[in-house]
């Protein structure tokens, strides 16, 4: 299959860029990783996360979902934009929820890729993933050349940064690996470190979700333990600290442009009523989020968002933290 054509197709999707890694390049990278994963299991560092632990299996063994699967396309689509600061009386929305859940709209995208694979190459087989699908994305992606490990945990592009989501196609076609980059490292750097509100980067590249503020406030069905409460600050549903002060995401990272609409500002602009409902967008009115009386109100207000993931009793949890933590905050 001629590489232009996918070319073409990909960045007609509107992603921001991706790469191919080998079966051989995949596997090896999963066996070094799942020690690591194991390790971070066996302290707990999971939290409640119970379906990573379901999943291992075929997370680390891709045979598992497409058997004999010779190569894997990682693709990354931005959401990064510059956030303006909120006044005291709004949460803020970590910029990866700003927009229409990326679950949906790129499990969209991958299968629509999948199907013109196979209209190019008839026979050929192909598996989509994104996030909560059944692979380990940054690995699967830094094989394929997209980028390399922070010390805050996140695959980072060297000229773009880190707010990219991944999502992932495994075919059985050969296609023609991405070649590899040197890629650079943190070096000396420990901004994200020391910016973490709770600590939860308790060495490089090594993150307790139990104190980490995107697992507080979106995975956790529970409280929020009470001695990290005050440490969320603003935060309402998820967490960019590690990554806005990582230098990777300054400058010249943020004069890309959002490729997919639905990730965008303008998505939704029009009638109020339509606007509210299809974006979550940057912040939230914490009165009106409290005020929200029951979960058809909610799905009417969120449904399509990220948001959902919280559902009604977890974002009124969080807007109730936040609205604690309010005195002078944002
Ligand atoms: C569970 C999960 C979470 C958990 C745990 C996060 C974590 N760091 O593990 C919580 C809920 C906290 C979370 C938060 C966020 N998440 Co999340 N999450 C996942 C998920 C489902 C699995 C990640 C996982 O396997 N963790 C287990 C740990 C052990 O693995 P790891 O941290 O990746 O591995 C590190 C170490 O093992 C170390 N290492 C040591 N030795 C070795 C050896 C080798 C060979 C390698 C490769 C690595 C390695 O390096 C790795 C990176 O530092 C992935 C999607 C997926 N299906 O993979 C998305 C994913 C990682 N999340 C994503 C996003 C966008 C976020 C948030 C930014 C959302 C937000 N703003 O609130 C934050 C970022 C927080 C952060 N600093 O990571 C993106 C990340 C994109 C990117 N550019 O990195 C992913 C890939 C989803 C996607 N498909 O787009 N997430
Ligand atoms: S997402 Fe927030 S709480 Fe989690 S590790 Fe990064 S800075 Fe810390
Ligand atoms: S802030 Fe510094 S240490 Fe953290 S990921 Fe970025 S470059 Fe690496």
């Amino acid at each position: 299959m001629k590489q232009i054509l996918l070319e073409k197709f990909i960045k007609r999707q509107g992603w921001s860029f991706f790469g191919v890694a080998d079966r051989e390049k995949i596997l090896n990278a999963l066996k070094e990783h799942h020690p690591v994963f194991r390790k971070w299991l066996k302290k707990g560092m999971e939290a409640k996360m119970e379906y990573l632990k379901r999943m291992e299996n075929d997370r680390y063994h891709p045979d598992n979902k497409l058997p004999g699967f010779k190569s894997a396309i990682a693709l990354a689509a931005w959401y990064g934009y510059e956030q303006k600061n909120c006044s005291k009386d709004r949460g803020r929305i970590a910029r990866y929820a700003a927009g229409r859940d990326y679950h949906n709209v790129l499990t969209r995208k991958l299968k629509e890729l999948a199907r013109w694979l196979q209209a190019e190459n008839p026979g050929a087989k192909t598996y989509v993933s994104v996030d909560s699908g059944p692979m380990v994305d940054r690995v699967i992606a830094a094989a394929a050349g997209l980028g390399f490990f922070g010390k805050n945990t996140c695959l980072i592009h060297p000229q773009k940064g880190s707010y990219f989501f991944i999502g992932v196609v495994l075919t059985d076609l050969d296609l023609t690996p991405t070649p590899s980059l040197r890629m650079p490292n943190c070096g000396d750097c420990r901004k994200c470190i020391e910016a973490c509100p709770t600590g939860a980067l308790v060495a490089p590249g090594v993150l307790d979700a139990r104190k980490c503020i995107a697992y507080l406030t979106i995975e956790n069905k529970g409280p929020i333990p009470a001695a990290l409460r005050p440490k969320i600050g603003n935060r309402l549903f998820g967490c960019d600290a590690c990554q806005e002060v990582c230098p990777f995401n300054l400058g010249r990272a943020h004069r890309q442009k959002i490729l997919i609409k639905e990730f965008g500002k303008k998505y939704g602009a029009g009638p109020p009523e339509r606007a509210v409902s299809v974006r979550a967008g940057e912040s939230l009115d914490l009165k009106k989020v409290l005020s929200i009386k029951n979960d058809g109100e909610f799905l009417k207000r969120f449904a399509g968002t990220p948001l959902m993931r919280a559902k009604r009793k977890g974002l009124q949890r969080n807007a109730r933290v936040v609205l604690g933590n309010a005195k002078g905050a944002c």
